[in-house]
């Protein structure tokens, strides 16, 4: 029987009537993603016709995921709130602190020795407050999640930017900070921005080469690293339904990298066998009964340029297999132009590492499709010419492809399978050489490649590929390879090419499993003791932040003006940082060494206004706070883009920045500012970004009036004594302003559960 049946139950109970309700307030037919919103409103909302961008929303989502980087904050944050239990079912899943070393059995065993304190940290805690514990090796969240809690119809939020995942089965599922998560589990409402929509039209059917993946590298070169923000894509036609679950599941999962909100597919045959094959039929049985509200009204699809604010169209006859990269998810090739662009932009073309799996793209069927391939190196002749790494997502996907002999297949192409966890794509991957940096090519079917992400090597040029096409590229060692048109030479001298990939979309005998990794909570957590001790470098217990001062922002320094591409990777990089995530102190000391000062062109080095030198940006700003002085980050455009990580936020409120203004945001971290209580701004005119200089000194006014829509404005004192007065805009409503005047959201969650 499936997880939390109770409540699907209920959501489908209630589905029909609010769905009625709201179609009949608009007076016209309702999309997919309308549907689930409607029927989400949290009790205390009124039902309206909300302003797409425009209105803020209270909804009462039905689950909560957490991973452990982001859910140790949480929790942290959680245990302040004053809960006795989680108030919706809510889960933690062990996946990123795993270092991919050696093999899968010892690298877990490092993991649990080397991250004990905090795997016991969040089992207790899960324990006490009744969240579901998925322990290490038990899979990546996204893919566990699937699996396991996933329905169509239904509203989730995590604190990962790729929980949009479950988007694969007609969720909407949205990625968060963790402090949106603990308001959830606390019982408040969940506000969310009423999105725009995207209509995705699919045409045609995948074939040959072509993978799901091919779909999302191709509308993320369409769409740009910023072209969803704030929007909910959905996708549609016949190369929606005759596509698997999970391969809509790597669609949704990718999504977050053209900073869509979350992306979705209506309910169909695919997800309904993917449940029954999962071990839910029962959902599935539930699903049909109301299937007719779980995907758009038949008028939408047939006329979306009325109902979506914008529409694409892909045809997947004609759709080419692509490669994204490097270092950004939207640079989309398609595999034909390949040899022509990298001759042109000089990448290196030889392929070091070919890697599959990870959240984004380890289904039975990616796996059996790329096995299909793998097992013509024997057939042909061939030898792999580049090493080979599998990350499955899951215990259950790794125990039935073992079952079903794929992984001796991939032993015979020397392949390496590393735990069931985030690894490389994270960062966690302790590759053999990473510290010479050298100059170097890597293909994965991971979904980011942001510089340094897989190694830590700054010139890893990662490109992102189907696990189908990642594995012709390591077989052939060559980045320009095109497995459609081109041959390889075997060991008889003969030219031979490889056939197109095959595969199963669920496994012929079912899935199978013998410890799928979880541990349920106690009945009753009251006795549960969580411990932290005061000594500890991996833990610290949260003091709540300190309240605005009532007044203007007065002679703030600049600690840095980052230049071009920002995320959340450059602000509170990951890799061997990640063990600091439940220590506030300890991980501050990574803030923003990723990003590029501005004026002199290098990462971490920053000129100190109180001394004059050059400095990293942790010890610069530490400094600051010793003294006293509020300081501001000017950012340039979609700062923040990437993790739902709320360290991005948290840190520079921890070490006293008081405002961070760029030229636009990524949505997550805009929400994960303003609910650390910062100043979370933007340029009205974005050509005064060129007004900042490094020793400016700025004041910010209007705050004692500070209130919706209404700009502020900025004063910049320059060092010969000139000044520039620029306007900020801010996107803060009336209860985001209290959070600010709060000192944080939690100041008064804090309150509102004690009253
Ligand atoms: C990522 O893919 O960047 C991560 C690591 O999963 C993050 C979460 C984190 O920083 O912990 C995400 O995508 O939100
Ligand atoms: Fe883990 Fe990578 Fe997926 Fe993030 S994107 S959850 S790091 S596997």
């Amino acid at each position: 029987m499936a997880f939390d049946i109770e409540m699907i139950k209920k959501v489908y109970a209630e589905m029909p009537a609010k769905v009625e309700a709201a179609r009949k307030m608009l007076g016209r037919p309702l999309t997919l993603s309308e549907k689930i919103l409607f029927s989400h409103l949290h009790s205390d909302q009124k039902l309206e016709g909300f302003e797409r961008g425009g209105s803020y929303v209270d909804f009462a989502p039905d689950r909560v995921a957490m991973q452990d980087a982001t859910a140790q904050m949480a929790l942290l944050q959680f245990m302040q709130a004053g809960r006795p239990k989680v108030a919706v079912p809510s889960t933690v899943h062990c996946d990123h602190l795993i270092s991919a070393k050696v093999e899968a059995k010892q690298d877990l065993q490092v993991a649990t020795t080397e991250s004990k304190e905090v795997y016991d940290f969040l089992a207790s805690v899960s324990n006490k407050y009744g969240l579901g514990f998925w322990k290490p090796g038990a899979g990546i969240i996204h893919q566990v999640v699937l699996e396991n809690y996933a329905f169509p119809g239904g509203m989730m939020i995590g604190t990962d930017s790729h929980t949009v995942n479950a988007g694969g089965l007609g969720m909407l599922a949205i990625g968060v900070g963790g402090a949106d998560a603990c308001d959830v589990m606390a019982g408040l409402a969940w506000e969310l921005k009423w999105p725009k929509l995207i209509g995705i039209k699919l045409k045609g059917k995948l074939n040959g080469w072509t993978a799901p993946k091919d779909v999302i590298l191709k509308v993320a070169g369409i769409l740009t690293v910023k072209g969803g923000t704030g929007a909910i894509v959905e996708y549609f036609g016949e190369g929606a339904t005759s596509m698997s679950c999970t391969g809509k599941g790597t669609i949704c999962n990718m999504g977050a990298e053209i900073g869509a909100t979350t992306s979705t597919f209506g309910y169909d045959a695919s997800m309904s066998r993917y449940l029954s094959s999962t071990g839910r039929a029962d959902v599935a049985a539930l699903a049909d009964a109301v299937a007719e509200h779980l995907t758009a009204d038949a008028e939408v699809y047939a006329n979306p340029e009325k109902y979506f604010d914008q529409v694409i169209e892909i045809d997947l006859d004609t759709l080419e297999p692509h490669l994204n990269g490097p270092f950004t998810p939207d640079l989309a090739t398609p595999i034909s132009k390949m040899k022509e662009v990298a001759a042109a932009n000089g990448w290196p073309t030889k392929v070091e590492v070919g890697l599959i799996g990870s959240c984004t793209n380890s289904s039975y069927e990616d796996i059996s499709r790329a096995v299909s391939l793998a097992k013509q190196v024997a057939q042909k002749g061939l030898t792999t010419k580049a090493e080979y790494m599998i990350t499955p997502g899951s215990e259950q996907v790794r125990y039935t492809i073992e079952r079903d002999g794929f992984l001796d297949v991939f032993s015979q192409i020397g392949a390496k399978v590393f735990a069931n966890a985030c690894g490389p794509c994270i960062g966690m991957w302790e590759r053999v050489g990473a510290e010479k940096k050298e100059k170097n090519t890597i293909v994965h079917s991971f979904n980011r490649n942001f510089a340094k992400r897989a190694d830590g090597n700054p010139n890893t040029y990662a490109f992102v590929g189907s696990p189908e096409l990642v594995t012709a590229l390591a077989i052939a060692g060559d980045l320009t390879f095109n497995p459609l048109t081109d041959t390889l030479t075997n060991d008889k001298g003969e030219q031979v090419k490889l056939d197109a990939p095959t595969g199963d979309e669920l496994p012929v005998k079912g899935f199978a499993v013998e410890d799928a990794g979880y541990q349920a909570p106690a009945e009753d957590g009251s006795k549960v003791v969580v411990a932290v001790d005061p000594a500890s470098k991996r833990l610290q217990l949260l003091d709540p932040f300190t309240a605005w001062e009532g007044t203007d922002l007065k002679a703030l320094r600049l600690l840095i003006k980052a230049k071009g591409k920002c995320t959340t990777d450059h602000i509170s990089m990951a890799g061997p940082w990640l063990k600091f995530r439940g220590h506030l102190d300890n991980i501050s000391n990574n803030l923003l060494i990723g990003a590029v000062n501005f004026f002199n062109e290098k990462t971490d080095n920053v000129k100190s206004q109180i001394t004059g030198n050059y400095d990293t940006v942790p010890n610069t700003q530490r400094a600051y706070k010793a003294a006293g002085i509020g300081t501001i980050v000017v950012g340039d455009e979609n700062y923040g883009e990437g993790s739902s990580r709320e360290h991005a936020a948290m840190e520079p409120r921890h070490l006293g920045v008081r405002v961070v203004l760029t030229k636009s945001f990524a949505r997550i971290h805009e929400t994960n500012l303003k609910k650390q209580g910062m100043l979370a701004l933007t340029f009205a005119d974005k050509a005064d970004y060129d007004k900042i200089q490094e020793d400016d000194s700025i004041d910010v006014i209007g705050l004692t009036s500070f209130a919706p829509n209404t700009p502020l404005t900025l004063v910049l004192t320059h060092k010969d004594g000139t000044t520039d007065t620029i306007k900020a805009n801010h996107t803060y409503n009336q209860q985001q302003i209290e959070w600010f005047k709060a000192g944080g959201a939690l100041n008064i969650i804090r309150k509102q559960v004690a009253g």
